[in-house]
């Protein structure tokens, strides 16, 4: 039984320096308010128990997508605690799917996989900066309207994610290194990487694209991937959403989903 634990709270997050300030609701690892979404990893056969404590002003409650598994409601100021199951290697999405509670940011991933020498993690999403307090204030969302204008990897965009060494891809020439991918939002991605080509060791849904080695693949909204990434040459490169809208910040480019890495000899 691994125990860990998940805060719900509330707060005004900013994507790009001097942007726009805006509504969100985070599921954090301790009290404090961050816009990074809490990431839990655990092995194969391991049950994870979160004790969830409500910071938020409404109630809360989370499902595995896809999963079937759903804690109890927590209300506002309250607490519960959750066992999760998970019977397959993979990366799982927990969420809270009610009233676009994850379209605020009230999602993240369970990583339940082998133990690894080196892993990197990327949580993909977008965020449309005057949405979040329409829908706090309960006005109707549809996503066909969804126009975001920040992308984000760990919730933050090129240049903030180059600071995340969770994100910023590191090793050596020859070394096995795995990207453990989680695309929490509403779009569809394409990963470019320059330099290297990546191969697809795992995917969340039917893919049909699995063990393939490519510079470039498709990653669907609400779709987990682990890349396995076996370095040739040393030197920086960029990696990036192939949809380049996702690699602007705030309408200006470069930023977004951008991340410079680099291999050493
Ligand atoms: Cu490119």
């Amino acid at each position: 039984m691994i125990v860990d634990s998940l805060f719900v709270n509330s707060g005004m997050v900013q994507m790009e320096f001097g942007g726009p300030m805006f509504p969100y609701i985070s599921p954090n690892q301790s009290t404090t308010f961050e816009k990074e979404a809490a990431r839990y990893r655990i092995l194969p056969g391991d049950t994870l128990r979160l004790m969830i404590f409500n910071n938020d002003n409404k109630s809360h409650s989370f499902t595995i997508r896809g999963g079937g598994q759903s804690s109890p409601v927590i209300p506002a100021g309250n607490s519960a605690s959750w066992d999760v199951h998970f019977s397959n290697p993979g990366i799982y999405q927990f969420a809270d799917e009610s009233d676009h509670n994850d379209v605020l940011g009230l999602s993240g991933m369970i990583i339940v996989w082998r133990g690894l020498d080196h892993e990197f993690y990327w949580s993909l999403r977008e965020h449309q900066s005057d949405l979040n307090a329409n829908i706090l204030a309960g006005q109707p969302f549809d996503p066909d309207d969804f126009a975001p204008d920040y992308f984000t990897v760990n919730e933050k965009s090129h240049p903030e994610v180059q600071n995340d060494s969770a994100a910023v891809i590191s090793g050596k020439v020859g070394d096995s290194i795995y990207i453990f991918l989680s695309n929490q939002g509403l779009m569809d991605h394409s990963i470019h990487f320059h330099g290297y080509h990546i191969q697809l060791v795992y995917s969340s849904i039917n893919n049909w694209q699995l063990d393939w080695i490519k510079d470039s693949l498709p990653i669907k909204a609400q779709e987990s991937q682990i890349y396995l990434l076996v370095p040739h040459q040393e030197g920086t490169f960029p990696v990036h959403d192939h949809n380049l809208v996702a690699t602007t910040i705030g309408g200006n480019a470069p930023g977004g989903m951008l991340v410079l890495f680099t291999i050493d000899p």
